[in-house]
């Protein structure tokens, strides 16, 4: 097989450049190790940015998003009972919608459908070759044959687990990492939402999050032990350890009903140097990993897709490679601030094991300064809602 470019991985990052190039009139084929179903039961992000929404128009995949999404214009941030809310409407004039991956990959899965889009299901020992030549091709088993696809670009959508970022030799490849000492358990639950904004919660029993994804689908998170399995957790434990993280008067209404879903997520900062070797480009989870506390994992994958998307129809149809050429550079001057924004709302908002009474006080003067700020929560806004691609 032939095509222009091989997308390897399934995931948001991988549909959307899919769909975004088949609107150009660029081929391309998508290899995914999984189901469509195993993907769409994956319960990740929630917030999108505009430029997010942006590309989903773009794309053509816009309309569910726009009917069923919820604009949210600011945030509540508290610490123990105080709160104080940060309006990203009036502190930027834009917003961030409420729309899950759940969705947008569906809505990206039923596009491809839709156009005949070349997506492989079940794909076993993906192997990328010759990338750093100019013919570069992709082999693959599927139920046991094995198969080759033969391409000018291969795009690394694979996520942290996958083997495009292994393709590139650790003489070129440089690799940052922080694990935090904790991690995040998450339920879904048919309930309300407690409040119609996000409320970020810090205690001193340390962090939480209420989220949503409609008016009765509520997520929520508790910061939690990495030795915690999700076994370890019933519903009643997480409610009630919930309630005490939250102000006392969201917690007196916080309507709990049986979780649908389950899991612990460990917190990872991570970036790799560089996105680019030869013909092989990666992009999204691949690349980097941001801790969830900023909702920046989805939308640092989507500004990948976005420069990526544009150096490839400025090759395809002008035959101009400045945008491919500096892709990595560019991908990563916004990666990074996101990574700083991520690293910082999660190291405010946690308690950390090892954290000294200084520490604390120093965290504590840290929220009070962003509730009396409107610098800070100018710099804070900014940065969630997105800055410019
Ligand atoms: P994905 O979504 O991981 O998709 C990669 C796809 O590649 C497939 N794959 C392979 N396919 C073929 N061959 C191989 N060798 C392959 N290896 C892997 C995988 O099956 C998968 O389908 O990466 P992508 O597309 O870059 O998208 C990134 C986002 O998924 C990610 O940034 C966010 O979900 C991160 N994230 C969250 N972000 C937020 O903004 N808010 C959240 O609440 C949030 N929660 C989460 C998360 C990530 C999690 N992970 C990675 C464990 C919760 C979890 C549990
Ligand atoms: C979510 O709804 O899953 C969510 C929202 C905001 C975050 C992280 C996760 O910062």
């Amino acid at each position: 097989m032939r095509t222009q470019v091989a997308i390897i991985g399934g995931g948001p990052s991988g549909l959307l450049l899919s769909q975004l190039l088949h609107k150009k009139g660029i081929d391309s084929v998508v290899l995914e190790r999984k189901t469509r179903d195993y993907v769409l039961g994956r319960i990740r992000a929630g917030i999108l940015e505009q430029g997010f929404v942006d590309l989903m128009h773009e794309a053509g995949v816009g309309e569910r998003m726009d009917r069923e999404s919820f604009v949210h214009d600011g945030t509540v941030v508290s610490y123990g009972d105080e709160e104080f809310g940060i309006n990203f409407k009036d502190l930027t004039g834009t917003s961030v919608v409420v729309y899950g991956q759940t969705e947008v990959t569906r809505d990206l899965y039923d596009a491809r459908e839709a156009m005949d889009g070349k997506i492989v299901f079940n794909t076993e020992n993906v192997q990328i070759h010759e990338a750093d030549s100019d013919a570069p091709y992709v082999t693959y088993t599927v139920d046991g044959s094995e198969h080759r696809i033969d391409c000018d670009f291969v795009a690394g959508c694979d996520g942290f687990h996958g083997v495009s970022r292994q393709t590139i030799p650790l003489t070129v490849r440089r690799e940052y990492e922080k694990v935090y000492p904790f991690g995040w358990l998450g339920i879904l639950s048919e309930t309300p939402p407690v409040h119609d904004e996000l409320i970020y919660a810090g205690s001193e029993r340390g962090f939480a999050l209420c989220s949503m994804r409609n008016d009765n689908l509520s997520r929520y998170y508790i910061q939690c032990s990495l030795s915690d399995s999700p076994e370890d957790w019933t519903d009643a434990a997480f409610w009630q350890e919930l309630k005490r993280r939250i102000p006392a008067h969201y917690a007196e209404n916080l309507v709990t009903g049986p979780s649908i879903e389950k899991s612990i997520a460990p917190l990872r900062s991570f970036v790799t140097e560089p996105m680019r070797w030869g013909r092989l480009f990666l992009c999204g989870d691949a690349a980097h990993i941001v801790p969830p506390t900023g909702a920046k994992g989805l939308n640092t994958a989507a500004s990948d897709i976005h420069y990526l998307y544009n150096g490839l129809v400025a090759h395809y149809h002008d035959g101009d490679d400045e945008g491919l050429d500096r892709y990595s550079e560019k991908a990563l001057a916004r990666i990074w601030k996101a990574e700083r924004f991520s690293w910082w709302f999660t190291s405010l908002m946690h308690r950390f094991p090892d954290q000294s009474d200084f520490d604390l006080k120093m965290q504590q003067a840290d929220i009070a300064f962003l509730r009396d700020n409107r610098a800070a929560q100018t710099v804070m806004a900014e940065n969630y809602v997105g800055l410019p691609y």
